[in-house]
């Protein structure tokens, strides 16, 4: 990247800035895809934004420093989203920014100044596989209809009105009910004034329903009081710092109006705390270890095949808890949650324990896609800092898990006689719904997990995959593809355009020499990548292409084999 003309461009770019300015700057900054309302900053900040993001070294900036349009007329550039753009938000420019930044990661555990520059709604990617159906549904499906419930405790809020914005502008309006927000009694200042008035009015949305707390709950009974206040057919439960994907609901209710004892699970997108880049999960499920912590893990070897294999849906032993959708009325007859759980943890294992040993079942959805923002840590404690984890999964273990709840109680040392409070409600509802045994489960949901001491599975598919570690490719090796007895090579003659490979481009076979386009890198995970960029992959119509890294395995992962005579 050449960055030679940068600070004429700076110059350039100010000066163009200014004349704008001084006729028109809403109209200058919403031709760069930006919505001048939503953003807390005065005139003179929007200005000195403005130019920011149109200059600099990056790739999609042209000779007179705006941003290059990639994108058919019509479409939003995607400056929200690419990493070079979201890096200029995060620059801090004078105090203010630096407050915002440094109490946004005491507060929230993410770099607020960057969810304050993106505003109320950004493009993101689409993630979906591309088998995934893209078609608009129409009113005739007759899918049941969501209402949406979302508990929060000090969220950040311009990301939480972004969570909410993201839903009202990726929902077709009749498919979706309401919006329950429930304000898990929030104490920060920017939360109070009139939330509700305030957001309606932003937002311009009459069915959002907001219920504050009186006294701090926990998610989890905050769920459940949101809950209760619902009537849509199908509950979906989201976190209050996410963004929804393109037709992120359909698909979920698609599979909870086929089976409405199922809980329909999306993919959990990333979006990264620091810097917000959202980028896809690869497809993995839910399981947990003996500590009663959710991990992912691997799908079943052999699970993804053919392209058709990734529009799914998964069975899966547990889910991560945020993020899913369930008949309402299910919900209820379910038992809802353990009412005696207290702020946050367990309850994501223990109703999938319920799902699975009371009749119904935990699936992901992969062609639901939703963003989260994964933070390192949980930036705030209970009221009395006690250990909810422990007491919820305590409970968890008693009601549910039978003779396996020893292993837990080995795993975690817990002390005799600790107080996790009174679980006869629970036996009662688990007697009530003739439940299956914990036996049960681990024979038929989950056979993988390994149980201490049985040897006889010691391999237990290993968790690859952690949201919250970078997901930088690790590469394990490289090299060239040469026909054996020749001197050819499998290579990509596809030419580069702006630095990037053509995608969908076909191997051919080319003397070999070791330029870039012949140069193939092996990631741990057995995919293999051209010149670090583009995956191979199999096509669907029998043929090898180079494609986009879907991170989804399947049909971009590579076995080596070898011949006798090799
Ligand atoms: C994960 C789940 C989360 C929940 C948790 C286990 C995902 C993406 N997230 O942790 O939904 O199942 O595991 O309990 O799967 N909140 C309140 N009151 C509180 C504490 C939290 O309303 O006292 C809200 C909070 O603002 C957020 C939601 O509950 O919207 C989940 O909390 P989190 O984001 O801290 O949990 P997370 O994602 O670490
Ligand atoms: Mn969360």
């Amino acid at each position: 990247k050449s960055c030679g003309l940068g600070t004429l461009l700076v110059a350039v770019v100010w000066l163009l800035a200014l004349l704008f300015y001084s006729h028109s700057l809403r109209s200058s900054i919403r031709s760069a895809g930006w919505k001048i309302e939503e953003r807390n900053a005065t005139p003179r900040a929007e200005l000195s934004y403005q130019a920011r993001v149109t200059i600099g070294c990056t790739p999609t900036a042209d000779k007179n420093g705006t941003a290059a349009r990639e994108s058919p007329p019509g479409a939003q550039p995607n400056l929200q989203s690419d990493p070079e753009q979201l890096e200029l938000l995060g620059v801090v420019r004078n105090k203010q920014d630096k407050y915002i930044r440094d109490i946004g990661y005491k507060h929230h555990a993410f770099n607020a100044l960057v969810s304050n520059n993106i505003g109320l709604f950004r493009p993101i990617p689409d993630t979906r596989h591309k088998v995934c159906d893209r078609q608009e549904t129409s009113e005739d499906e007759n899918l049941p209809q969501a209402s949406i419930v979302m508990c929060f405790y000090n969220e950040h809020k311009m990301t939480l009105m972004r969570s909410i914005k993201t839903v009202l502008e990726r929902t077709p309006s009749y498919l979706l009910r309401e919006i329950v927000l429930v304000d898990d009694h929030s104490d920060l200042p920017e939360l109070e004034f009139h939330l509700h008035g305030d957001l309606r009015a932003r937002l311009k949305y009459d069915n959002l329903r907001y219920i504050k707390n009186e006294q701090r709950e926990g998610l989890i009974r905050s769920r459940v009081i949101g809950a209760r206040e619902a009537v849509g057919d199908v509950l979906v439960f989201l976190d209050s710092h996410i963004e929804v994907n393109q037709q992120w609901l359909e698909p979920l209710l698609r599979l909870i109006k086929a089976e409405n004892a199922t809980l329909a699970v999306p993919v959990i997108d990333l979006i990264n705390a620091d810097t917000f880049e959202y980028t896809p999960s690869p497809l993995v499920r839910g399981g947990f270890n003996w500590g009663l912590h959710f991990r992912w893990e691997n799908l079943p070897e052999g699970t993804l095949n053919v392209p058709e294999d990734f529009r799914g849906p998964f069975r899966s032993p547990t889910m991560a808890g945020g993020l899913f959708a369930v008949n309402r009325k299910y919900f209820q007859h379910l038992g809802e949650y353990d009412m005696a759980m207290d702020i946050w943890g367990g309850e994501n294992i223990e109703i999938s324990f319920r799902a699975w040993q009371c009749g119904g079942a935990i699936k992901i959805v992969p062609c639901s896609r939703v963003g989260h923002i994964f933070r390192k840590r949980r930036p705030y404690t209970s009221p009395d800092g006690a250990n909810t984890m422990l007491k919820n999964s305590l409970r968890l273990a008693h009601v549910w898990m039978d003779q396996y709840k020893e292993y837990y109680l080995k795993h975690e040392k817990v002390p005799k006689g600790y107080d996790y409070g009174d679980i006869s409600e629970r036996l009662n509802l688990r007697e009530r719904l003739q439940c299956r045994d914990f036996g049960w489960y681990m024979k038929n949901v989950y056979p993988e997990l390994h149980v201490p001491g049985d040897e006889s599975k010691k391999s237990a598919a290993a968790p690859m995959f952690q949201p919250w570690h970078s997901r930088k490719r690790n590469y394990v090796d490289t090299y060239q593809m040469r026909l054996a007895e020749t001197e050819l090579c499998a290579a990509v003659v596809a030419p580069k355009v702006k630095g990037f490979w053509k995608k969908g481009s076909s191997l051919q076979l080319q003397p070999c020499q070791r330029t870039p386009n012949q140069l193939w890198y092996e990631t741990e995970k057995a995919e293999i990548v051209l010149d670090k960029l583009l995956c191979l992959e199999a096509s669907g119509d029998a043929q090898v292409t180079v494609n986009k890294c879907h991170e989804m395995l399947g049909d971009q992962q590579w076995r080596h084999t070898r011949t006798a005579n090799s």
